[in-house]
């Protein structure tokens, strides 16, 4: 069979049915270097499932894709091209980052244990770069390190790398030239290598996503790339809440979710409702005989974690990064904790001598910061609302929706979870008499179902 026949029969242009015709373009390119697939969608595309070859059961990518390959010979082969693109945070608020295939983070690479890869990367940013290949046993010309195992890729030129897999797991890609800049703004990606052994630790979801950090001046556009240590954007695959997809799973379902940390600093996450134990690391696979339960795992800076566990549990599971400041958006140092301190005029007096302050509420920062005059291409710090009010988060945040009679493969948002009679808390009057209607949901509009559409302030 031709390798074109291959690509696009396996890929993308054959299953139209999968990823619409929009979603994805070719480019076009030499005969001899494979098509670089670029994607225009943020939201989670379909997995794309192996036509030949091992079994295996693919990955999702949160807000992502995954990047199509052609085989030739003994060989997959992929064209990842570095380029500068614009990516949706949430809405209400763009990037100008750098990335690959027209997104940030660029496409999940995936293959199999065994398999020989042939990785093309052409170069269209306005400056040098290259793509190392992070916790992945390669040779070691193979690993990306600009100056130390190759020449930097000038702009507009097209590198090559090749190497075979030796190991299955979880990794990452990213550039190691110019690093500092080019992470900040974006650079990065999940590569899963699936045992060629598919009755190794399957699973029947599998969900992929990296951890970046930007400083974006509210109003700007553009990361402050030389900032150590004060980020106002915590996003998974370069979103936030409420722009991160749900994790739609089915009841009884075995789940993985493998997370990357590429910001710079560690990050603890949280799942609700469940336990689960580590099962993988960038540096492979955890034993079961070490695994233990947790319900909060720290992904380490540059380090992988990936957990499994039995969704068991139906209903909305909050998942989330548990440092407070990173399920919020645009956080500033300057709000003051007025917590007790008398309104009165407070708010008035500020806003003259600063009108874009923040003011806090005297109670407490769920209302206060709600009403605030907002600059253009700046999301609200606490937003989203879900059948029962005001979520009040953002950053790293998003929800497992758990739900009994999904099909295999539908990974589409369910709405809010329906919990059967009497399972939700409630309030009580000063006689400790239950009062239904105040937990009840309360109507809203249609389209803020299932946290889309969430309002912004603009
Ligand atoms: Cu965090």
């Amino acid at each position: 069979m031709k390798e074109r026949d291959m690509l696009s029969r396996r890929g993308f242009l054959g299953t139209a049915a999968l990823v619409s015709a929009s979603a994805v373009s070719g480019r076009v390119q030499a005969a001899s270097i494979p098509e670089a697939p670029l994607m225009d969608k943020m939201t989670m595309q379909p997995p794309l499932h192996p036509t030949s070859g091992p079994d295996y059961r693919p990955v999702v990518t949160l807000n992502g894709w995954t990047l199509p390959w052609q085989t030739n010979g003994d060989w997959k082969e992929f064209h990842l091209v570095a380029e500068p693109v614009v990516r949706e945070f949430a809405e209400g608020m763009r990037a100008n980052l750098w990335g690959y295939n027209g997104q940030a983070p660029g496409p999940t690479i995936e293959a199999v244990e065994g398999d020989k890869v042939r990785i093309f990367v052409t170069n269209k940013l306005p400056e040098h770069t290259t793509v190392h290949w992070h916790g992945m046993l390669v040779p070691n010309g193979m690993d990306g390190v600009g100056g130390v195992t190759q020449p930097h890729i000038p702009p507009g030129k097209t590198f090559v790398y090749e190497f075979e897999l030796k190991t299955s797991g979880t990794f990452m890609y990213h550039p190691h030239s110019d690093e500092m800049v080019q992470m900040a703004m974006g650079m990065m990606g999940m590569f899963v290598v699936h045992p060629r052994d598919s009755s190794f630790r399957p699973v029947d979801r599998d969900f992929v996503f990296v951890m970046s950090s930007y400083l974006i001046d509210p109003g700007t556009y553009l990361p402050q790339v030389s900032e150590m240590t004060d980020f106002n954007m915590w996003t998974w695959n370069s979103r936030v809440f409420p722009g991160i997809d749900s994790l739609p799973v089915r009841l009884g379902d075995k789940v993985r979710v493998r997370m990357g940390n590429l910001t710079m600093t560690n990050h603890p996450i949280h799942l609700h409702g469940h336990h689960f134990a580590v099962s993988c690391t960038d540096g492979g696979w955890v034993p079961e005989s070490a695994q233990w339960p947790e319900t909060t795992i720290d992904v380490p800076v540059g380090a992988i974690r990936a957990f499994d566990l039995i969704a068991d549990n139906p209903g909305d599971w909050a998942f989330h990064c548990h440092k407070t400041h990173h399920a919020m958006n645009s956080m500033g140092h300057e709000v003051q904790n007025l917590i007790g301190v008398s309104k009165k005029d407070l708010a008035k007096a500020v806003g003259k001598l600063a009108p874009d302050a923040m003011v806090m509420g005297s109670t407490g920062m769920a209302m206060g910061a709600m009403e605030m005059p907002m600059p253009d291409n700046t999301l609200m710090m606490m937003t989203g609302s879900g059948q029962f009010g005001p979520i009040e988060m953002g950053g790293m945040f998003t929800v497992m929706k758990i739900r009994k009679g999904m099909a295999r493969d539908d990974y589409r948002d369910p709405g809010p979870y329906k919990n059967p009679e009497g399972t939700v808390a409630y309030e009580v009057d000063a006689t400790g008499d239950p009062i239904p209607s105040s937990s009840k949901p309360k109507a809203m509009p249609h389209d803020m179902e299932g946290m889309k559409g969430m309002e912004m302030k603009e």
